[in-house]
Formats: structure tokens, sequence, C-alpha cells
């Protein structure tokens, strides 16, 4: 970590300006000498100048040159940022200037690595980095900003700091046996303990439900049987014409997605084939894709016709969803109705008019309480790695309380609870493994 190095820190194409990024003990000196411009190892730190890189006495752009000096930087480093001329010829040239000189490139991550290691970011800080970049809405954005400000690591520490105590005070019961008073640790008065922390640990789980919602969005099947109106309805809400729409049964044989905005969690729509008996063997994939696709999705829109009494298909499909999270839409309420349903979530309406398609999404909004959601705190956990974690430390708990009913002495019992506390740890990289590292890291932008 010694070595100073440098990357491209702006997307890579045709634009105004591009940021090339140095960061080490060597950045302001190796610079200084290719900028014709103010003296960089005399000027103040934070500071902005205007001035050329030349090479060879030639000059390879026109540039504003940021300084900061360590430690007040993103790496805690020494930090020169060289604002050049966007598009792909001057940011590439400087940038081979720079690799002249004994600067080495960077690796995807590696002042974001560099941050961690030099102790500015946790782990769980560092790794949301990546998923504000990442953000599509901005209830994403609003989730890693939280977590890139400690309120995850924070979350996580006060668990820790509880699971500590608890293991001093069975130290303490070990290296004075003869210490009696009321913090010496029994069988009898450590389930309580232990089912406070397990508590604090299944709160922070269900709060991570929500976190996989905003991260992953929510999966909606359109299906019901050919011809009432499912393309119909999956064109409606993305407001395109996406999938094709005729009143031929069996159009649809591929699966149709499309993706919306709602609360600023993200549902990706995916329009299915029209599911019932068919002798046609492209149609029949496409029905058994429709049926695969009824356990992936989140919630399933069942369509009806309101133009046509219930088939034994209708039936077929709700008794099929009937245990999973579904609204019934009973469509084209602009003709005449022969329908006779009574669904728990049902919603009527038609595509030509649009009728019922707010109160559609509405009952969208509804059952996944999205209105809570998006005026949450949203300081809550979302990251697969770190749920993983959590659940490990869960089971380590559990196991402690297992080994109270059988009888298993309290210095025992430490081993799961230090156990818990050291896969806490992990989490904000107290603990961790070089591997993680190049794997988490990895998967940053470069010049991040
Ligand atoms: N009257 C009426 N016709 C509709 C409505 N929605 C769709 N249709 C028509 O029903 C036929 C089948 O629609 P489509 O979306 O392809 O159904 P899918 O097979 O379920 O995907 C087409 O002729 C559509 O124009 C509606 O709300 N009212
Ligand atoms: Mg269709």
């Amino acid at each position: 970590m010694d070595d100073t190095i440098c990357a491209i820190s702006t997307a890579q194409g045709i634009g105004a300006i591009s940021i090339i990024r140095v960061s080490g003990a060597d950045a302001i000196s190796k610079v200084a000498p290719l900028f014709d411009g103010h003296n960089l190892l005399k000027v103040p730190s934070h500071t902005i100048h205007y001035g050329h890189i030349v090479k060879d006495k030639e000059i390879i752009d026109e540039v504003l040159v940021t300084v900061m000096r360590s430690p007040k930087t993103y790496t805690t480093e020494d930090i020169v940022e060289i604002n050049t001329h966007g598009g792909i010829a001057p940011t590439k040239k400087v940038l081979e200037v720079l690799l002249t000189t004994g600067i080495r490139l960077a690796e995807p991550g590696e002042f974001t690595k560099r941050a961690f290691l030099n102790g500015r970011l946790d782990l769980a800080e560092s790794e949301a980095v990546q998923n504000l970049i990442n953000s599509k809405t901005d209830l994403e954005r609003k989730l890693a900003l939280n977590q890139i400000s400690g309120k995850v690591s924070n979350k996580i520490n006060k668990i820790r700091d509880i699971i500590s105590t608890l293991l001093a005070n069975i130290e303490v019961n070990i290296d004075y046996p003869e210490y009696e008073d009321e913090l010496l640790i029994t069988l009898d008065n450590i389930p309580p303990r232990l089912n406070e922390i397990k508590e604090e640990l299944n709160n922070l789980l269900d709060e991570a439900q929500v976190g996989k919602l905003i991260e992953n969005g929510i999966k909606v099947a359109i299906v019901g049987k050919p011809n009432v109106g499912k393309s119909s309805l999956l064109n409606t809400l993305l407001k395109e014409d996406k999938a094709i729409v005729t009143d031929i049964a069996g159009t649809t044989r591929d699966i149709i997605e499309g993706e919306i905005e709602l609360k600023g969690i993200r549902f990706k729509f995916l329009d299915t084939a029209g599911i019932h008996e068919t002798q046609d063997t492209i149609e029949k994939i496409g029905v058994d894709k429709s049926l695969a696709t009824l356990n992936e999705a989140d919630l399933i829109i069942h369509v009806l016709n309101n133009n046509e009494e219930l088939t034994p298909e209708d039936l077929d499909l709700m008794t099929k969803i009937k245990d999973k999270t579904h609204i019934t839409f009973i469509n084209k309420n602009d003709l005449p109705s022969k329908i006779n349903v009574d669904e728990p979530n049902m919603v009527c309406g038609n595509t030509l008019s649009l009728d019922g398609i707010k109160a559609l999404t509405n009952k969208i909004i509804e059952l996944f309480n999205l209105e809570a959601i998006s005026n949450s705190n949203l300081e809550i956990v979302s990251s697969a790695r770190i749920i993983n974690l959590i659940k490990e430390a869960l089971k380590s708990i559990d196991n402690a309380l297992d080994n109270v009913t059988k009888n298993i002495p309290v210095d025992m019992l430490a081993i799961d609870i230090k156990r818990a506390w050291d896969l806490l740890g992990e989490i904000t990289g107290e603990a961790y493994q070089d591997e993680l590292l190049d794997v988490l890291f990895s998967k940053f932008c470069l010049g991040k």
C-alpha cells in the first residue's frame, strides 16, 4: 500500500470533463514536474490550480489540478485530482503520462480499499460506496448513504457492546469465582440476556426485508388465461407499447418485461403467455414459463375478463395462487359484466379508458406498505453479506441458548457468544480475510 496509484475516476466516453485521481505518498511530487502552473509542492492543501500537463515540452492538455494533502482526503493519503478535457484521447494521454512516472494503475475499488485499510471507512461503510454509485432510485440512494455514514455500523456496534458486556461478566465469573454479587452469570440468569441479543439481531433481519425490497425491486407476474388483456395491462402500466396486443389467443409466448417505479421502489412486471391447455409446441413452452414465473414472483396480478363467466382455467389458476401475494384485476369493465367473483384484493377496470389503473397501483402500494417504507428513516441493513453474517451470529446465540437447556457450564457458553461477537465484527471489518476484501472491492468501479 506504499505505492502511488492512479485511475480515471469519471465515466469513460465523451464528456465535458474527466477526472484522473492520484493517491499515495508520492502523488504530489510525481505530478508536480508534469504540471506547468503553480508549484504544486508549495500550494496549500485543498486548493485547485489552472495550468497544463506537459511532457517533453509537449502540452498534453489544459487542466485544473486539485491538491489535497493527507490526512483529510478520501484515502487519507495525499491525493491529486487532474481535471482534463473530457473525451477518450485527452484523458488517456494524461493517464499514460502519469504511468511513465512510476505511478501504478489502480485496481477497481482500490481508493476505497485504502480508505478502509487506513481506517477512514469501516467495511460496511466502504461496501455501501458502490451501492450508492449503483443506486437507481431515490430510496436506494438514501439506503446506501445511511450505510456510508455509519448508521448501519452504529447499530451493529451497539449489539456488539451488549455482547461484550456479557462476555466480560462471564470472564469475571471465571477469573474470580469467589466474587459473588448481582453480576454473577448463571445458567438461570443468562437466557434473558441472550434473548435480548437475539431480539436485537432479529429486528435487524426484519428491517432487512425492506432493504432487500429496495435493492432488488419487486417482481410482479401478470397472469391469466389467453385474451383477458394481460399484455394490454403491461403496456398500460409501463405507458408504452412493449407487448404485442391482438384479439388472437396465444399472441404472447415469451415473457415480456418492463420496469416502473412506485414510491421509490422498482417494480419489474412480467407479461406471460396465457395459461391454458394447448397443443401448440411453442405456446406450450410459454405456458410452462408462465407457471414457473408464478413461483418466482413477489406479487401476482391475476387478470380476468369482466365480460366472460369464470371458466375452469380461471378457477384452476385461482387455486394455484391462493397462498401467494396476489391481486385479482377484473379487466374490460367497459363491457357488460358476466363475471361473478369475490376475491380478497380485487380491482376492476379496463385498459382502454384506464379506469381502475390508479386503484391497481394504489393496491400494490398498500400491499407492500410502500408509503411507510418511503417515509421511514432507512437506517437498515440490505447487503447480502451483512445479512448472512447476522444470521450466522443468530445461530451462535441460539446454540448458546440450546446449551443452557443442556446444563452446559457458563464458561463453555462463552465460546458461542464470542463467535457471535466475532461474526458481527466482520460486518464492520474489525476482523476480515484478505480474500473477502478482494471479492468486495473487485466489484467496484475503476477509479473509486
Ligand atoms: N373492451 C376491452 N378490450 C380490451 C381491454 N383490454 C384489452 N382488450 C382487448 O382484448 C384483446 C386481448 O388483449 P391482450 O392484451 O392481447 O390479452 P392477453 O392475451 O391477455 O395478453 C385485444 O383485442 C385487446 O384490444 C379492455 O379493457 N376492454
Ligand atoms: Mg398477451
